[in-house]
């Protein structure tokens, strides 16, 4: 957007009252912000220089360098924890509270070269002549290190970009999947107004860095929350350079396998927790639905369409003034009976809360969070005010555990009232100005558990912190709810708390496809549950772009649509009969395959793997498969290619080794073969993995109501003389009663010997069979001839075999 149609929408969005805000505070905050500005010329590098010695601990060592020192331990078997100093102390918000080390037996020894601390798959190698790497127990080098520089009060790390190897990870980019070229920055920022490709940085960003080479992985995770900059072989094509502007250098570094070194990362920043089945539902949203009515004439809109609905969400317009935790009772004069008739029919409420909290003391929010020292302050003791949606405002600062749990409890107005989810936005945190960066001022002080800082230390928490606080309020309010949180903002361990959307994409057609790399970057940043504007945000979609968005997001964990406020109506029948139908096709289609989706869910939370995967996921050794980011793994069994231009009637995509059968037509294409896909407007390029058992509900309008009728399993066979694994995850959908046990796994193994295929069917797990009935389908294009069931009850009908209830074996003949 050019500097006048800026002006021109700041004027329309937030009045002049709201521009003279933001001219003042921008003049304010670059005032304050002059005693932060980098020294001009670039400070001089002082390398720690290399190891002189060593002290031995049960897990690593404590190494003396010449400049300085390095801690080194062993965290997990293909992780390791470094630490340099000098340094100051800093806390560790990345890292689950609930970590503990675990890396199996250690091996600290002292070489002639140096120094080694070995696992049972990796060994470090801290040589006297400077330098670092990780080698397998073969003795093969995994990676390298150089030794890190101090610059200031700063850092630089480096390491060799090897030929051949992508590179992936640093939270939210506007960027492709490989990152190899381009210079990221480590502020987390609201870009104001909308962004497209290239604009950097973004919400939510981490020091995350997995390289893949030869199928294999490189993970760097430097949880130093401070300012910072990443160059993947943009200054030099060999090297990745890392510079921090502060903090204490820490990095967890690990090689292996993608999904193991994945897993691990998980461990150490946490797994996401199970989501609620309806989170998984479709969900409309717009800026904003209000008042009451209109929200309910939504929902009956739906309702009459017959279309799925699981959620509507509220944003800034449903609060008193903007101020958070309120509602305004003209616009919704019954909240909780609102709430309450929709939970009747199974709709949820969403409702946004954001961080800045209204300066008025006429409000209790701000009154108590003002006597009781709640907000940030700057070093003189004032608090710090920035103006946002309600005018001038006041931050919590998240960073105090106190302020937390204070934070946290005032969830409880919006959970009596009804509300069932929270979306978390301006987090990062967001301010208006009209120049410079728009947030609180570096010098804004913040407690950081006691150890004290400014807003360069806290900032990439605040979003992170902010969620958590929420999380963890909602959880001792209402401990038997699994809580809903969407946030906008976050850092390493987001995934504990909440999900993520991308925030305000352009609605063209290259913000849809840019979309794509987006969200594949995220799941390789551990962050699984990740959504996109359905239509895009800022502007209007042609038809056909809202149709090719929908059937993305069906495939994307959070299926949600989302518009700006002032944009024409966003909505499945907003767009003329024919694309209501595509609607109609795939939101029914979300609801077909929320069994799969909630399977890879609970694999999440197993695992901490993304849902959406490259198609390079888990071990290509093509470094080709590892760029491909306008198609995408969901999980193992589907392979999604979205039609992401204008006009196009198909597509071509490079398939991953193996057998592949289109979902539509049961077309075979043999992996790494390249496929040519139709796709009029009413079809997504779609293929599913041979040997496949793809669980399918029916085609319901509540996620809740998919046990009220038979399951599906559809059979896509294997090549002849091969089987596979699938399974299928159940449990309430809701609540903690899984974690003592009430779960089921079913595991299903499709083999193939000719036209024969043989299902076998065990069962983990206490948590009784809950749909009445199963129909066993063939992939499109094949038939049953003969059937055999044993240990159930089967009989054929049509086209499929159905079941009462589990079996153990199914044998069935097809042509
Ligand atoms: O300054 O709440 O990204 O989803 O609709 C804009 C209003 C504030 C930004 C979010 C967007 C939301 C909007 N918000």
């Amino acid at each position: 957007m050019d500097a006048l149609s800026r002006a021109l929408s700041a004027l329309r969005w937030i009045g002049p009252g709201g521009i003279w805000r933001a001219l003042r505070y921008s003049r304010t905050k670059a005032r304050l912000d002059q005693a932060y500005l980098p020294p001009r010329a670039p400070e001089t590098s002082r390398p720690l220089g290399p190891l002189r010695e060593a002290r031995p601990r049960p897990t690593g060592l404590e190494g003396v360098l010449e400049e300085g020192s390095l801690e080194v331990e062993a965290v997990l078997p293909r992780l390791f924890r470094l630490l340099w100093g000098p340094g100051p102390a800093a806390p560790e918000y990345g890292v689950d509270p609930a970590f503990r080390p675990d890396p199996g037996p250690v091996e600290v020894r002292e070489r002639e070269e140096g120094w080694s601390v070995a696992t049972a798959a990796l060994e470090l190698r801290l040589p006297f002549g400077g330098g670092l790497c990780l080698r397998d127990r073969q003795g093969r080098v995994q990676a390298r290190l150089e030794g890190p520089v101090r610059r200031g009060a700063g850092w630089e790390a480096a390491l060799p970009l090897p030929e051949g190897a992508t590179v992936h990870g640093l939270g939210e980019r506007a960027a492709p999947l490989d990152l190899r070229g381009g210079r990221y920055r480590l502020w987390n920022r609201d870009p104001g107004g909308a962004y497209g490709p290239g604009d950097d940085p973004l919400y939510l960003t981490l020091p995350l860095l997995f390289l893949v080479r030869r199928g294999e992985g490189i993970l760097l995770f430097f949880d130093v929350p401070w300012p910072g900059e990443v160059d993947v072989g943009r200054e030099d094509p060999g090297r990745i350079r890392i510079r921090f502007e502060g903090g204490p250098l820490r990095l967890y570094w690990g090689a292996g396998p993608v999904p193991e070194l994945l897993s691990a990362y998980a461990r150490l920043t946490g797994r996401p927790p199970l989501p609620p089945l309806w989170a998984l539902g479709y969900h409309q949203s717009r800026w904003s639905y209000a008042p009451q009515a209109r929200v309910e004439a939504l929902v009956e809109a739906f309702e009459g369409r017959g279309l799925p609905l699981d959620a509507v969400h509220l944003d800034i317009d449903y609060m008193d003034g903007y101020r958070v935790f309120t509602w305004d009772r003209r616009r919704f004069p019954d909240l909780p009976g609102l709430a309450r008739r929709l939970a009747r029919e199974g709709v949820r409420l969403v409702a946004i809360v954001d961080p800045g909290v209204k300066v008025d003391p006429g409000y209790g929010v701000y009154r108590q969070g003002h006597e009781q020292g709640r907000f940030c302050t700057l070093p003189d003791g004032t608090e710090v005010h920035a103006p946002v949606w309600p005018g001038w405002a006041a931050f919590p600062d998240f960073t105090d555990p106190e302020v937390r749990r204070w934070w946290g409890d005032r969830y409880r107005v919006l959970l009596e009232a009804g509300i069932a989810g929270f979306w978390n936005d301006m987090n990062e945190p967001a301010a208006f100005v009209d120049r410079g960066d728009p947030t609180l001022p570096l010098a804004t002080r913040h407690a950081l558990e006691g150890l004290g800082g400014d807003h360069r230390a806290a900032h990439n928490v605040y979003g992170l912190l902010m969620v958590r606080a929420g999380y963890e309020g909602v959880r001792r309010l209402d401990p038997q709810r699994r809580p809903f949180f969407l946030s906008r903002s976050g850092w390493a361990g987001i995934q504990r708390y909440a999900w993520v959307w991308t925030g305000d994409c352009r609605s063209d057609w290259a913000g849809l496809r840019a979309s794509v790399a987006t969200v594949l970057n995220l799941g390789l940043s551990g962050i699984p549950f990740v959504g996109v504007d359905v239509g895009g945000f800022h502007g209007r979609p042609s038809p056909e772009l809202f149709a090719r968005w929908v059937q993305l997001g069906t495939f994307l964990p959070l299926f949600r649509t989302h518009t700006a406020a002032g944009t024409p109506d966003q909505e499945p029948w907003s767009f003329g009969p024919r694309v209501e139908g595509i609607c109609r096709i795939f939101l029914e289609l979300r609801y077909r395959l929320l069994p799969y989706l909630y399977t890879l869910a609970w694999e999440a939370r197993r695992t901490g793997w993304p849902l959406v995967r490259p198609l390079g996921w888990p071990d290509a050794e093509d470094p080709g498969l590892w760029r491909v980011d306008d198609a995408f793994l969901l999980g193992e069994a589907l392979l999604v290619a979205p039609i992401l231009e204008p006009g196009a009637e198909g597509r071509a995509v490079p398939l991953p080794p193996g057998r592949w059968i289109d979902v539509w037509s049961g077309r075979v294409w043999e992996g790494p073969e390249r496929a040519e896909l139709a796709a009029p407007l009413e079809r997504i390029p779609l293929l599913a993995r041979a040997g496949t058992v793809l669980p399918l509900a029916a085609p319901v309008r509540r996620s809740g109501r998919i046990f009220s009728h038979p399951l599906t399993l559809r059979l896509y066979p294997p090549a002849d003389g091969e089987a596979r694994t699938s399974l299928l995850y159940l449990d309430e959908g809701e609540g903690w009663a899984h974690e003592a046990g009430a779960f089921r796994i079913d595991r299903f193994t499709l083999a193939r010997e000719g036209r024969r295929l043989e299902l076998t069917w065990t069962t983990e797990g206490t948590y009784p069979w809950p749909f009445p009935a199963v129909r066993i389908e063939p992939a499109p294009g094949l038939r049953w001839t003969a059937v055999r069931v044993e240990g159930g009850t089967g009989r054929q009908e049509g086209e499929a075999i159905v079941l009462e209830g589990p079996a153990a074996r199914v044998e069935v003949r097809f042509s």
